[in-house]
């Protein structure tokens, strides 16, 4: 079996190569991705030297190369797993057009190219597509749920969902596409809230939480995420959509006390600052089909747990981050005031 997985960089997308190499000898991986600022460099520098994954850097949109590439999956379980895309709110917030183009453009340029060689292609989006809930609001989000994105990165991301849809319905396209809720663990950006606020305690800076710390995040760790991918490569239907979570709902201040306690800083120990604009009050997945239908289940279930082994490798690994901390900072510290 032959996989493209582009993105694959990037966190989740690494996370998820590095388990299909470890376990899916059978799967040959080869990893298309522009190297943002998003991928660092070190991520998947020990699979490419020994040659257990293939890295071409190039950007989706380039159709020549995608062409080229898709073009070498010829057998049936062959499939492109598509993870590239813009991914920070607070990013698109300040410059949407990279968003337009990697989300937008990219995804309608690998829609193209798997049309034009009939190749299978999965789809990772986000909860964030079906906007945001009310804190008390006893449903969450489900296959049905109506799209109502708040942010120009979700805008891009349901404007990708529908261009996948309706190149299933209009081309046969085989794709499936899966919605998950909130990522955590190793290889994660610093700018994102959990390894920033680990980064931050590590370096002697104080966290930082936007607002109040009301809002309320549905927090699932990548491997999970891996296996439920894997499901659905493995035994998914051709069009539908597959929601992954893991229940993990918790409040911004909630998980920031957690992390503060984890890491023997006082649990006010961190400073509330400017909002995020048009912020989301919650997101919060049911994924009782995608567990029925693929017998699918998370298995790292515990938050505590998962933050102390996401604590420990950011810990470990202060040569993946550092370079790249000073800069995340000055970045917020230009709009940021404490409250
Ligand atoms: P990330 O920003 O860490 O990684 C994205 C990768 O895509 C980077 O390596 C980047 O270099 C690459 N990329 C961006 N534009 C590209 C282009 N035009 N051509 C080639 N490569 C390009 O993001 P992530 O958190 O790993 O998210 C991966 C996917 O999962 C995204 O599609 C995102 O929308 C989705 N998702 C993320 C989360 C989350 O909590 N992080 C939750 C649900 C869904
Ligand atoms: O310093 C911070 N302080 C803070 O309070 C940061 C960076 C964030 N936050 C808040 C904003 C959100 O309510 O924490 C929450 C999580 O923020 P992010 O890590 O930026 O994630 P979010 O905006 O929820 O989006 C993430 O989940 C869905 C991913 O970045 C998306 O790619 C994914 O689609």
């Amino acid at each position: 079996m032959r996989l493209l997985v582009t993105g694959g960089a990037g966190f989740i997308g690494s996370n998820f190569v590095r388990t299909t190499v470890a376990e899916r000898s059978g799967v040959h991986v080869t990893v298309i991705d522009s190297m943002t600022y998003a991928a660092n460099p070190a991520t998947l520098a020990d699979l490419v030297a020994t040659g257990a994954v293939e890295l071409v850097e190039a950007d989706i949109t380039d159709a020549t190369v995608m062409d080229s590439l898709v073009s070498r999956l010829t057998g049936d379980d062959d499939a492109v797993v598509h993870f590239a895309a813009e991914s920070h709110n607070d990013n698109s917030l300040s410059g949407p057009w990279p968003f337009v183009h990697s989300n937008i453009v990219g995804t309608f340029t690998l829609l193209e190219t798997c049309r034009r060689h009939d190749v299978r292609l999965h789809h990772i989006s986000t909860d964030e597509v079906y906007g945001d809930l009310a804190v008390d609001d006893p449903a969450k989000f489900t296959e049905e749920t109506a799209y109502q994105p708040s942010s120009p990165y979700s805008a891009t991301k349901a404007s990708s969902d529908m261009l996948v849809r309706a190149w299933v319905r209009s081309y046969g396209l085989r794709a499936t596409l899966s919605n998950c809720s909130n990522n955590y663990g190793p290889y994660q950006h610093v700018e994102k809230f959990i390894p920033r606020q680990i980064t931050n305690i590590l370096d002697g800076r104080r966290p930082r939480l936007y607002g109040s710390g009301a809002n309320v995040r549905d927090w699932i760790h990548v491997d999970d995420h891996t296996s439920a991918v894997w499901a659905i490569l493995d035994r998914g239907e051709t069009g539908r959509t597959y929601l992954i979570g893991a229940d993990g709902e918790r409040t911004n201040l909630d998980l920031m006390r957690e992390i503060c306690r984890l890491m023997g800083v006082g649990e006010d120990g961190f400073d509330h600052v400017t909002d995020r604009p048009g912020h989301d009050l919650r997101y919060a997945i049911d994924a009782s089909r995608t567990r029925e239908e693929l017998g699918w289940a998370p298995l790292l279930t515990d938050l505590r747990e998962g933050l102390q082994h996401t604590i420990d490798w950011y810990s470990d690994h202060r040569d993946w981050w550092e370079p790249v901390k000073e800069r995340v900072e000055a970045r917020y510290a230009a709009t940021e005031r404490v409250l």
